[in-house]
């Protein structure tokens, strides 16, 4: 719950308390039709919370900073999950600057300053393992954010999210809100996006394997020299990881989201093209660019407070391609 900034005794006790969500609670997941909105939602109705309040981006505009704040006064969520985001590739980051940037930064100050405003229990800010400088010491511990210059590629919408875990700390400190942030590391799993121009690099290349096994293609083509390394966790995976801290994490700064083990891009292709059963070659696209080298998180923090990641790497991508072969049977 947020307090005034003169209530400094009460803001010093918020600090150590442990903010249960209760099963009555009314909770906000923004941004529910996405992958990780979705993911989310499942594990909270999975776990007996169904007083969801959930709209879609063409009912409720979360860059429109009037409907948002109409949106809190009237439905007075108590818990806020804040997975509403412009997302994308390594493509679509690098493209759409502007967007990644404005988009990003609206959207998160209207929900984060409403969800203020409103007295909300308790909001989870998702970030991305990006906002870590390019060159970081690898595995990324918490602290090494700001220590460095970001990779060009994603830097409107990393400087975005930053901004968005210094608001949750600023709210934090000044007016007592019990606001916290997460860094996830690159996700996949259902609802994910498979728009080869927009899309990150796990689904790519699932649709570009089963697209060529099934016309015969000799080679699929992936972007860059394959040598970035990458550390993939299933959205069900983060979502259950976000609800256990949801229930246990209150505090400044932010706990990284990962499983702590990453591959090559090269060998993510041949474990994705051995799932699919795609036998053609591998060929590669060096007009596009490779991004950050490496971008391993450390979990300890994580793995302190007791959560560990459960779906092996072939195991998640098995599942989603058996999701992706069942949608798009479904759309033809
Ligand atoms: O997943 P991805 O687009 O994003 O690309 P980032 C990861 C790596 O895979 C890059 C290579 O080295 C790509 O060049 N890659 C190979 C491909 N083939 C493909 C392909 O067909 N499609 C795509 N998309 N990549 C994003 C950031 O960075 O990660 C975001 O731009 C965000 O801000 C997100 O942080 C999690 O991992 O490089």
């Amino acid at each position: 719950m947020c307090v005034t900034s003169s209530n400094r005794n009460y803001r010093r006790k918020l600090h150590s308390y442990s903010i249960i969500m209760d099963q009555s609670g009314k909770i906000y997941v923004a941004g529910h039709r996405g992958m990780v909105g979705s993911a989310i939602v499942r594990k909270l109705k999975q776990d007996g919370f169904n007083n969801l309040l959930l709209r879609t981006s063409s009912e409720l505009d979360l860059r429109n900073q009037q409907a948002v704040n109409d949106f809190f006064a009237t439905e007075k969520p108590d818990y806020v999950f804040m997975a509403a985001a412009k997302v994308g590739g390594i493509l679509a980051n690098n493209s759409y600057r502007a967007e990644f940037i404005y988009d990003n930064i609206m959207i998160q100050n209207n929900v984060i300053h409403a969800a203020y405003m409103n007295k909300v229990k308790k909001l989870m800010f998702l970030g991305s393992s990006c906002i870590y400088p390019k060159l970081a010491p690898q595995p990324l511990k918490e602290e090494y954010l700001l220590t460095g210059l970001l990779e060009p590629t994603n830097e409107p919408y990393a400087i975005a999210k930053i901004a968005g875990i210094k608001m949750c700390d600023a709210y934090r400190s000044q007016y007592g809100c019990n606001f916290i942030s997460v860094m996830p590391t690159n996700l996949y799993g259902p609802n994910d996006n498979y728009d080869l121009n927009k899309s990150h690099v796990l689904p790519a290349l699932l649709r570009k394997f089963h697209e060529a096994k099934i016309n015969k293609e000799p080679v699929v083509v992936i972007w860059g020299t394959g040598a970035p390394l990458r550390e993939f966790l299933y959205a069900d995976d983060l979502a259950d990881a976000c609800y256990f801290l949801m229930q246990h994490y209150n505090d400044e700064g932010f706990v990284n989201i990962g499983t702590g083990e990453d591959l090559s891009i090269r060998d993510l292709a041949l474990l994705i093209r051995d799932v699919v059963g795609y036998e053609g070659a591998i060929g590669h696209d060096l007009t596009k660019p490779d991004g950050t080298p490496r971008k391993l998180m450390d979990v300890s923090k994580l793995t302190r407070l007791g959560w560990k990641a459960k779906t092996g790497l072939r195991e998640g991508i098995e599942k989603v391609y058996r999701e992706f072969i069942r949608t798009s049977k479904e759309m033809v």
